[in-house]
């Protein structure tokens, strides 16, 4: 096969001629370089001109309207391309490949870019693509759970329709909380199982909860998402050991991450399956999902929707005879859970 490089544009991403094209999956990517795993090997390749004109360069002020490039990092942040995608590839005559196509997604997940100020606007930025789940890791401990960004994630699991499990991982450090603490972070897991979220208490210190994530991991795509340090690299090197990724401490004075992983990545996991390690991120956005909405992605607040008095023109919040707010009164929905609800309904 001659290089690819001098095909015209028509030729290169029509998806027409498919003769001499290869698929594959997106595992790893990094400024406009990627690795499409084909047929079990992996290829480095570029992508097409056509597809690089569909990235979208973070401009000097958001509302310029001549694009210039601010800082080539951040074309990852509206890459068209995502982990896990399907790809169409052409093999170039040194070995690499030229991607000419993404193939059409079963499902995506994504968060709004961070913006420059307030009220400027976001650009999509897709995490992950045809995932089988999205594992929300949290830690027992350092970092405190935030159990408002978990219900965050859930929601963006739900929205992108893409089940979601619970991993609570350092559990070795709740040896020595007091039996209050402890008893108060078992209710609280205790309320995601009773909504129907499977959830796995691991460490990976004691090797805790080890072989039922692994169950939960085996045969299925998944994506890991956490804050920094809560430890999400250390659950991916205790499934598939060998592979070695780098760890940081986290900061004993604020608990905080120190964002060691810096790239999404994706690895094929030896019991089969693979799991996408992620870099913890700061914010965490919710893309797409307005105010009407977001009761549809609470589980438990799905069976109550449309009963309230003003039927699907409730807001479920100070509305007389809201269906949603009754039961969290008579205790059948977590009024945690709703506290998420009305604090996301500013926002979304
Ligand atoms: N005690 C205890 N420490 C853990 C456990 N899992 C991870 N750690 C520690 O937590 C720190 C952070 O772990 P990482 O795996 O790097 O966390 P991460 O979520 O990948 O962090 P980023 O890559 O920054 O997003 C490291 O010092 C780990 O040794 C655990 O189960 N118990
Ligand atoms: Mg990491
Ligand atoms: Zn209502």
């Amino acid at each position: 096969m001659t290089a690819s490089h001098n095909l015209p544009d028509s030729l290169k991403d029509d998806g027409t001629s498919t003769a001499e094209y290869q698929e594959g999956v997106v595992y790893r990517k990094n400024i406009g370089n990627y690795v499409v795993c084909v047929d079990g090997h992996f290829v480095a390749c570029e992508m097409s001109s056509r597809l690089r004109k569909r990235l979208i360069y973070p401009t000097a002020s958001p509302h310029s309207l001549r694009p210039v490039v601010r800082q080539v990092k951040a074309i990852e942040h509206t890459d068209p391309i995502a982990i896990g995608d399907h790809v169409r590839i052409l093999r170039t005559s040194d070995g690499s490949g030229l991607i000419v196509q993404i193939m059409p997604r079963r499902n995506w997940l994504s968060r709004p870019t961070a913006t420059p100020m307030p009220g400027a606007h976001a650009f999509e930025q897709l995490i992950a693509a045809n995932v089988d789940q999205i594992v929300a890791v949290f830690a027992a401990a350092r970092p405190t759970p935030k159990w408002g960004l978990l219900d965050r994630y859930l929601v963006s699991a739900e929205s992108a329709g893409i089940p979601a499990l619970i991993c609570l991982t350092k559990l070795d450090l709740t040896q020595n909380a007091s039996p209050k603490d402890y008893a108060e972070l078992m209710s609280l897991i205790e309320e995601y199982r009773q909504i129907g979220y499977p959830l796995i208490l691991t460490s990976s210190i004691s090797g805790q909860g080890v072989d039922e994530l692994k169950a939960a991991l085996k045969g299925r795509t998944s994506v890991l998402i956490g804050k920094s340090g809560v430890g999400k690299t250390s659950l991916l090197n205790t499934v598939q050991p060998g592979l070695g990724m780098r760890i940081g401490e986290v900061n004993r004075a604020t608990g905080k991450g120190r964002h060691t992983t810096a790239h999404l990545e994706m690895f094929p996991l030896s019991i089969g399956g693979a799991l996408i390690d992620t870099p913890g991120m700061r914010e965490f956005g919710l893309w797409g999902i307005g105010n009407d909405d977001l009761a549809l992605y609470f589980p438990e607040m799905r069976a109550y929707i449309g009963q309230c008095k003003f039927g699907l023109d409730c807001q479920h919040d100070e509305e007389p005879g809201c269906a949603i707010r009754n039961a969290v009164l008579t205790g059948r929905i977590a009024p945690r859970r709703y506290q998420s609800y009305l604090a996301l309904k500013i926002n979304a």
